[in-house]
């Protein structure tokens, strides 16, 4: 599974549907990791509650993150799958830096004197 987002999207997906245990009233528990152990970027986060993931995104979140969702039963029993998640740059708006001189501004000079 992939999923490609841009920035300032925001996503969510709900993991119910993505696990199955067989075992008659077993229900699961999920933990979201990245695959190379680094910390959970701040604009995805696990509502374990409702087992949904949830991405808001912001122009910092551009990049390519491999996910892992492990699904737990009571026993401790697990299995897991990994997807990539892609946000892309969007194009934005210019935006003013610098306020230009207004010219109706009045200004002073004092010469020297002879
Ligand atoms: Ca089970």
């Amino acid at each position: 599974m992939s999923k490609k987002l841009l920035e300032n999207e925001v996503y969510s997906y709900a993991l119910g549907n993505t696990f199955n245990d067989v075992d008659a009233g077993d229900s699961l528990t999920y933990t979201v990791t990245l695959v190379n152990g680094d910390p959970l970027p701040g604009f995805l986060t696990l509502d374990v509650g409702t087992a949904t993931l949830y991405c808001s995104l912001d122009y910092a979140s551009a990049g390519v993150y491999d996910v892992r969702i492990i699904a737990t039963d009571q026993s401790g029993a697990s299995t897991d799958d990994t997807f990539t998640i892609t946000v892309m740059n969007t194009n934005r708006a210019p935006e003013l830096v610098v306020t230009p001189m207004n010219p109706c501004t009045p200004w002073t000079r004092i010469l020297p004197l002879p």
